[in-house]
């Protein structure tokens, strides 16, 4: 049987072979939320950067420029990093160069695995579907925050978990502690992520509106996938 684990934190990456696995990174709010969002929206193709200055160089080569750090968009960036600025029209057709600081350290982190997908609570029937399809081993990478485990990536982990249960063993006690949060909390969501400390972190930046937008379920019905450096559909 297939099996499916966890990393909570891109800091214990070091903990996984990731080159024999599909890793379905996650950082709900809000980097893979947006991705999923823009992607399904029509944006050509989104190349994430660890680093910023890697990124605001893509603006010369044609690209929009997008990223955050500490939640805040980025001065002189096109723009930030809500899944509503990712749904503009604007965005249509534009390839995008994007830096977080968590989303796309994860990313990073990953490169080495058979293939990377994007998952988020927007496309997450799809991404389960996706990985129930392939033959391979599964691994859940939170993004995070700064290292620290946080409570949303959590349970989107659990809710996915939850929707692999039939087709794969676990491979560590990561996921059943994943499925067991998110089975307790699954009637109340919102208030719970609201109470989060990251909500909290961006309610100063006051985007409830992007956090109630992150949790809503199966938006879209497409998986990103990293192709070389470019994540597309
Ligand atoms: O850390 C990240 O990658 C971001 O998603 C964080 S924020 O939601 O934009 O603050």
């Amino acid at each position: 049987m297939k099996t499916v684990d966890v990393c909570l934190s891109p800091d214990l990456i070091h903990l996984y072979d990731v080159s024999d696995k599909v890793v379905v990174v996650v950082d709900i709010l809000r980097a893979t939320s947006c991705m999923t969002a823009g992607l399904a929206n029509g944006v050509k193709s989104i190349t994430p950067y660890q680093n910023l200055e890697q990124c605001e160089f893509m603006k010369y080569k044609g690209y929009l420029i997008a990223g955050e750090r500490d939640g805040q968009k980025v001065d002189g960036f096109d723009l930030g990093n809500s899944p509503f600025d990712y749904l503009d029209e604007s965005v249509r057709g534009k390839k995008v160069a994007v830096t977080t600081t968590n989303g796309t350290v994860a990313i990073e982190k990953s490169k080495r695995a058979i293939e990377v997908i994007i998952g988020s609570f927007l496309n997450i029937s799809a991404v389960a579907a996706h990985v129930k399809k392939q033959r391979q081993n599964v691994l859940i990478l939170c993004a995070g925050w700064k290292g620290k485990i946080n409570l949303e990536d959590s349970l989107f982990t659990g809710a996915l978990v939850d929707k692999l249960i039939d087709d794969f063993a676990f491979e560590s006690d990561a996921p059943l502690l994943a499925q067991a949060c998110y089975l307790q909390m699954k009637d109340d969501m919102l208030h719970r992520v609201q109470n989060s400390s990251h909500a909290k972190r961006l309610n100063r930046l006051n985007v409830q509106k992007d956090i109630e937008y992150c949790l809503k379920l199966d938006e879209f019905d497409i998986v990103p996938r990293l192709v070389g450096e470019e994540l597309v559909v």
